[in-house]
């Protein structure tokens, strides 16, 4: 059982963007969204041009918010990047060795104002957790939206040709395109409060489809965050981000090979079995239900590809519902 009470009806989701932005899309058409809290990754966040940038964050706010760029999934729609253009002038000048004026990590000229904004908050001492919840009311969000940590943590990627890189070098200067040999979370960072009450007191956590090494494991790698989970494990469900052994985005296949692990739903099992006691996975993956099962974790199989608001709506049901009768 949990520290504390459980909070009857909350659901907390572990989230990191894309995946568990869409997630949280279907979420909010099968529960109310008062009941709904989604404890977000930051290992992803950088400092760029001065400003402090928390993507899952923003893309989890911006999708709920109807804001999102579909196309890209991260950023706003109708954006327009004249800032961004205007660097590259700078770039002339700029000596060698300088990192300013970086071009690489594109920054829409309307998502600027939300690093404006965050910025100049923790610059006046408001916590991140604070932040994100103006930010969220700023865009009229239902739900509660929590970062896992007030505390600076960084993912760091250590690659086979280029060393020890940032996550956004990783995933977006070098676009993903190089083997990772370890990844690992600097910082002493801790869980936020409002993180550690969800995880301890929801009564349901669903553990969203998104990539479990950088985006759910950032969040893992906080002290206590498995200790709770553990704790309440009947209680908690994972969304295989793996369909058919493929992510269905980003490199979540290419990095669990990488770093040893097997990339199918059998290898999510496994690295969710001490946290979670089942696993939704698509139709494609009924054939390993078994061996899913052999890891510990009850098999649940239902459509997982949010193509449509009725599909994430469907799963979204089933992930609590399988939490539920934990
Ligand atoms: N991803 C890219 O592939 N290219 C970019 O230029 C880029 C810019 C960017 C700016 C703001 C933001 O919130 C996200 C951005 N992303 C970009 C996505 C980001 O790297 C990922 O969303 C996460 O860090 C991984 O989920």
């Amino acid at each position: 059982m949990s520290e504390s009470a459980p909070r009857a009806d909350e659901v907390a989701v572990v989230s990191g963007g894309v995946g568990a932005a869409r997630f949280l899309s279907g979420l909010i058409d099968a529960v109310e969204p008062e009941r709904i809290v989604a404890v977000v990754n930051t290992g992803d966040d950088t400092v760029l041009h001065g400003l402090h940038i928390s993507p899952d964050l923003d893309t989890v706010t911006y999708t709920l918010a109807g804001a999102i760029d579909p196309a890209r999934g991260w950023g706003l729609r109708d954006e327009s990047w004249t800032a961004m253009e205007s660097l590259a002038r700078y770039e002339l000048v700029r000596p060698a060795g300088s990192g300013a004026a970086p071009r690489w990590f594109n920054l829409g000229d309307r998502d600027l104002a939300t690093h404006f904004y965050r910025t100049a908050r923790l610059a006046e001492g408001a916590t991140l957790t604070a932040v994100t919840d103006e930010i969220r009311r700023a865009w009229d969000v239902p739900i509660r939206i929590v970062p896992m940590s007030d505390d600076r943590c960084a993912t760091v990627v250590s690659t086979a040709d280029e060393g020890d890189v940032t996550f956004q070098d990783y995933f977006v200067r070098l676009r993903h395109a190089v083997p990772v040999t370890d990844v690992r979370f600097e910082g002493d960072a801790t869980l936020a409060a409002g993180a550690r009450d969800a995880l301890d007191t929801a009564a349901v956590v669903v553990i969203a489809p998104s990539n479990p090494i950088v985006s759910i494991g950032p969040i893992r790698a906080l002290p206590d965050t498995d200790r709770l989970l553990a704790a309440r494990r009947d209680s908690v469900v994972a969304v295989s981000p793996i369909v058919g052994g493929a992510a269905l985005k980003g490199p979540a296949d290419r990095m669990l090979t990488e770093l040893g692990h097997e990339a199918s739903v059998v290898g999510v099992a496994r690295l969710y079995a001490p946290i979670a006691a089942a696993l939704v996975v698509d139709p494609v993956d009924e054939h390993l239900a078994a061996r899913v099962e052999a890891e510990g974790l009850r098999c649940i199989v239902t459509p997982s590809v949010m193509t449509t608001a009725s599909v994430a709506r469907d799963l979204a049901q089933a992930a609590v519902a399988a939490a539920s009768t934990g």
